[in-house]
Parts: C-alpha cells; structure tokens; sequence
C-alpha cells in the first residue's frame, strides 16, 4: 500500500478515535494524550523538525548556485512575490465574501461578557523586513528564523555561482549533504502515517464537541474558503498558467499536505514539499529549492483567509459594521501581515490580532476562536503549502519554456 493511502487511513482513524475521546472523561483523555497520542506525535514532528534547517539552508544554497546568472533570481524572486501577494490578496477577498455570506457570528449567538485574550506582540513588519539580514546566520540556524536563513544561504549560493570552477569542492559537498538529506526525508516520512494519527485525534479530543458544536458556522466559513481558494484559484492558476491538470497535481502533492495537515507547520512540511514538487511535479529543484522555502514563510493564504473570515466574524458579534475603507485595511495589514508569519504552528492567530487592531476591532474576540484554531491550523497550513507548491510548478514550467525557447533560437 502507498505511502497516501496509509496516511488517509490513519487520518480516518485518527479522527474517529478523536470523536471517540471527546466522549470520554477527561481523565482518560489526558492518560490516553499523555501516555500515546502526544509522544507519538510529538516523535514524528521533531523528526520533521530536525531536518527543516539543514535541508532548507542547503536546498537554497544548491537552488540559488544552480540558477547560475544572479540577474536570474531576480527575476524569478520577482515572479514569486508578484504570485505570492496576488494569491494572498484573492484568498482574503474569498475570506471576507464567505464571511459576510455565511455570517457566523450573527449578533447576539455569543455572550461576550467575559471575553478575554491576551495578544502576543506581533512583530512590526518594517523590522521584519530589515531583519532578513542576518548578523549571525549560526544564531539564525539555531532559532530556525527562517527568512534570514534563506537570506544567508541565497549569499552562499549567489557566491557558488560567481566564483564557479574554484569553490566546485565546497558545491559538490552541498550537494552531497543533499543526498545525505533526502535519504533522511524519505525515512521520517515512512513514520508519518504514526504521526498522523496520533497529531489528529489529539486535536480532536483536545478541542471536544461543545467547541466544535457552537463554532462550527465558523469552522463552516473558514472551511468552504479554504476549499474554494484551492478548488478555483490554484486549479485556474495550474490549468491556465502551468497548462497542467489540476486534479494531478493535488494527487501527486497529496502527502505533503497530509504531512503539513499534522503538524500544521509550513517550515516543518518544507522536505516533503520540495521533494514532492521535484520527483512528482517535475519542478526544478533550482526553482523548488527557492520558491519553496520563501513560500513557506511569506506565503500563508490559508492563514490569510482565516484572518478574513475571523475578522468578519468578530465585527459581527460584536456587532461592529465594517465599511469599505476597513476591508481595505483587512486585506492589505493580512497581506502584509503574512510576510511576517513564520511557518510554525498557531502563528496566524499571532498576526490576526495586528489586523483586528488595524480596523479597530477588540482583540479579545479571539478568545472566541481559540477553541477550534488548532483543527483550522491544520487545515490552512495544508493550503499555504499547497500555494507554495503551485507556484513553484508554475515558475519551472514557464522557466522550461523559456530555456527551449532559447535553445531554439541558437540552433537556428
Ligand atoms: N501553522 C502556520 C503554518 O505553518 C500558519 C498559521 O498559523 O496560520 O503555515
């Protein structure tokens, strides 16, 4: 049986004994999370985790050296943010109309009394952005501060590519740290179907029925968002610009959203992402290896539309209209705002707070969603990967058809 099958089953498993647990005490509940569930999926995310830095780091090196001319990674960073930002900003617009279609949270369905939510500090964007340079890549690689590692090992490769024949012993060393790394992929992946089941049953028995009952025309709009951006968006996008068959596409990438379905982290998915987009999409791996990992932390859609739906979702229970210059405002601080979020668990509702304040909306409203965010994690962590993926499929293959296009023409 493949590797998509074993992981459907155990996700089906997963669930059912999840919806099993919400019926038991919780004292059986926290033995059976303690003892079974939590170990099992806290193994595979550290797995997953313990491979994250290393492959991204060299995966970039390798992928910029690989691009050969640096004029060609502007370009191609420019064709990535250009889809990133486009992407994003159709994601919260299909966020903000599910909201207002559905409205889940039509006044007066939540006592909002004794709401409460302390708000972590977002990051400022203008820091964020200032802060891709690292000042001490080695400290950057030990907290996973993914944009500067990606900044550091772009310099790495731009350097490879330049000095060429002379550094052709350090190169041929990444590339077989890479080999070194994707043998590793290909082993934590055999543990993800464990993985999968024990992360999703958690969730489920954590979050329990009464959460899933009175939220769930919120969890109803985030999730026929989430599906109509990945069923219209990314299929138009594959079919239109990268001439391929959406249905495909999603089969063969279908185990990396599994995988980023558990441990609802982007940066955690990332070698079964790339791996995936390479030997089942045909991506090139100097494109997939860039693409990807700025994907994966500037690219969040799925985070972007819950950010949408939630803020729309708020602004009704409290029974605050949002006029136009506010949706506005929505769309471009979620925008902005998924720059700053790095592909790590829960981090989206981080940065809804930094939205909700720039409409002048309560922050404390997200202690209404709290509750369920961790099951819509890992459903939007699933798409945010997804967009990566599309976008790395659909820069390779306009890539291809331009090298052919060259080729072509010298040979005339
Ligand atoms: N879980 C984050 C990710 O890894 C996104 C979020 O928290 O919304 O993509």
């Amino acid at each position: 049986m493949n590797l998509t099958k074993k992981i459907l089953i155990a996700l089906v498993l997963g669930i059912i004994v999840g919806i099993g647990l919400t019926f038991s005490s919780s004292d059986v509940f926290s033995a059976v999370d303690t003892y079974v569930l939590n170990p099992v999926g806290q193994i595979f995310l550290n797995l997953i985790m313990m491979i994250v830095v290393p492959i991204v780091f060299v995966s970039i090196v390798l992928g910029t050296a690989g691009l050969g001319d640096p004029s060609k990674l502007g370009k191609i960073g420019i064709q990535t943010v250009s889809f990133y930002l486009v992407t994003t900003a159709v994601a919260l617009v299909i966020g903000l109309g599910v909201g207002f279609l559905l409205e889940p949270g039509k006044a007066g369905t939540f006592n909002v009394e004794n709401v409460t939510y302390e708000e972590q500090a977002a990051p400022p964007i203008m820091d964020t952005l200032v802060q891709i340079i690292p000042e001490n890549p080695i400290e950057a690689m030990s907290t996973g501060n993914m944009l500067q590692i990606i900044a550091f090992a772009i310099f790495i490769g731009v350097s490879l590519a330049v000095l060429g024949e002379k550094t052709s012993g350090i190169r041929s060393l990444f590339e077989q740290a890479n080999e070194i790394l994707i043998f590793l992929v290909n082993a934590v992946m055999k543990t993800a179907p464990y993985g999968a089941f024990a992360l999703i049953a958690s969730a489920i028995g954590d979050t329990g029925l009464d959460a899933l009952g009175s939220m769930f025309m919120y969890m109803l709009a985030v999730i026929v968002a989430l599906i109509l951006h990945g069923a219209i968006t990314y299929s138009l996008a594959i079919k239109g610009l990268g001439k391929a068959s959406p249905l495909k596409f999603y089969k063969s990438f279908f185990p990396a959203m599994s995988v980023a379905f558990s441990t609802s982290s982007s940066s955690a998915t990332l070698p079964v992402s790339m791996k995936l987009a390479q030997e089942q999409l045909g991506v090139k791996k100097s494109i997939s290896s860039f693409v990807q990992p700025l994907g994966a932390t500037i690219n969040m859609d799925g985070t972007a539309i819950m950010q949408a739906v939630a803020t729309v979702f708020i602004a009704q229970v409290y029974a605050e209209p949002l006029g136009l210059s506010q949706l506005l405002m929505v769309v471009l601080t979620a925008t902005l705002a998924s720059i700053g979020t790095a592909g790590v668990p829960g981090v989206g509702l981080i940065m809804l707070s930094m939205v909700l304040k720039q409409v002048g909306l309560p922050v404390d409203g997200i202690a209404l969603i709290i509750g369920v965010d961790r099951l819509l994690d890992m459903l939007r962590t699933s798409l945010n990967i997804t967009g990566d993926a599309a976008c790395a499929y659909i820069i390779s293959e306009s890539d291809k058809k331009n090298s052919k296009q060259k080729a072509q023409q010298s040979a005339l």
